[in-house]
C-alpha cells in the first residue's frame, strides 16, 4: 500500500518495524533504499501515534553495505553533484526514537545506518566493520566520525585502516552495541524496548534523545546547559504531572503522550 519495494513497514500498536528487504543483494543500500527507507522513517517520524521505529535486515544480513555495483562507474562529480549518501543523514535526524536490530553482516553503509540509530542492539550473529578502505574507498555515511565517538581512536583506526571486522562480543565490549541477543529472538527483543520507549512520554523521549545526542555535538558546558533548559520544559507536560502523581500513588503512570 505504501509503495516500497526495498523495504517492508509494519505498525504494531505505538510502535513500528522497517525491515531492509533486498535479499539477493545482502540488502546492499542503493539509492533506491536510501529513498525508501528514509520516505519511511520520515513519515513515521511525523505520526504522533509513534513513539519508537525499529531497523532491522536479515538473519543473514542488516546490510553488506553500500550498493558497490552502483557506484563502481561513477566519478567524483557525479558523487559531488548527486552529494551521494546525504539523505541518510536525516535517519540520524529523526525526533522519534530509534533502535537498530542488527544480525550478520552490518558493514560499510551497513554499520553507519546502524550507527545512526539511537540503539544499537546486536544479535550473536552480528559482524561489525567499515571495510571500505578494501574497495579503494573511505566510508561515506558518517563511519569515521559515529565509529571513533562510539569504540574510541584505537579500534576506529584499526578498522576504518585494514577492514578487519568485529563480532558482537568484540563490538559489546567496545561500547557499539548496547546488548546482544540470541540471534533467534533478535526482533521481538527490540520490539519489546520499542514499546517499552513508546510507552514513555513521547515529547520527553524526544527530549531525552535530544539531549543525550547533543553530547556528540557540543561541551560538557554547554551540553549540560541544553538539558538544564529541556528538563526545566518538561515540567510544562501533562506527562511530568501523570508521571510522578503515579508514583506518589504508587500505581503505573498513564502517559498522553504530552
Ligand atoms: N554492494 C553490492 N552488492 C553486494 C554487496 C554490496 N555492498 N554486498 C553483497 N552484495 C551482493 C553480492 O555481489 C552477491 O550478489 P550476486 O549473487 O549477484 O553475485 C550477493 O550480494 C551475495 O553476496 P556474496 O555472494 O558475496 O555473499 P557471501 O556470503 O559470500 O559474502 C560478504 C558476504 C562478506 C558480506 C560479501 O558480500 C562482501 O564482502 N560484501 C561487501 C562488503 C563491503 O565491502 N561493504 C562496504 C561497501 S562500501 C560502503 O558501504 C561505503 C562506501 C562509502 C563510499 C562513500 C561515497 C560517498
Amino acid at each position: 500500500a505504501d509503495g516500497y519495494e526495498t523495504v517492508l513497514v509494519e505498525r504494531r500498536g505505538r510502535t513500528a518495524l522497517l525491515t531492509l528487504n533486498r535479499p539477493k543483494a545482502l540488502n546492499a543500500l542503493n539509492l533506491q533504499v536510501m529513498r525508501e527507507v528514509v520516505a519511511a522513517a520520515e513519515a513515521l517520524d511525523r505520526d504522533p501515534e509513534c513513539g519508537c521505529i525499529v531497523l532491522t535486515g536479515s538473519a543473514r544480513a542488516f546490510a553488506a553495505g553500500a550498493d558497490i555495483k552502483e557506484m563502481q562507474p561513477r566519478g567524483y562529480l557525479d558523487m559531488y553533484l548527486a552529494d551521494w549518501f546525504a539523505a541518510w543523514d536525516r535517519l540520524g535526524q529523526l525526533r522519534t526514537p530509534t533502535v537498530a536490530a542488527v544480525a550478520g553482516y552490518a558493514l560499510g553503509g551497513g554499520c553507519e545506518l546502524a550507527m545512526l540509530c539511537d540503539i544499537l542492539l546486536a544479535a550473536d550473529t552480528a559482524v561489525f566493520g567499515q571495510p571500505e578502505i578494501k574497495l579503494g574507498v573511505i566510508p561515506g555515511i558518517g563511519g569515521s566520525q559515529r565509529l571513533t565517538r562510539a569504540v574510541g581512536k584505537a579500534k576506529a583506526m584499526e578498522l576504518c585502516l585494514t577492514g578487519r571486522t568485529m563480532d558482537a562480543v568484540e563490538a559489546e565490549r567496545a561500547g557499539l552495541v548496547s546488548r546482544i541477543v540470541p540471534a533467534d529472538e533478535l526482533v521481538e527483543e527490540a520490539m519489546a524496548v520499542a514499546e517499552t520507549v513508546a510507552g514513555m512520554s513521547l515529547p520527553v523521549a524526544m527530549m531525552a534523545k535530544e539531549s543525550v545526542a547533543r553530547a556528540f555535538e557540543t561541551t560538557l558546558a554547554e551540553g549540560v546547559r541544553f538539558e538544564r533548559r529541556l528538563f526545566h520544559a518538561v515540567f510544562a507536560t501533562a506527562d511530568q504531572k501523570e508521571g510522578m502523581a503515579a508514583f506518589t500513588d504508587k500505581r503505573p503512570p498513564v502517559f498522553g503522550h504530552r
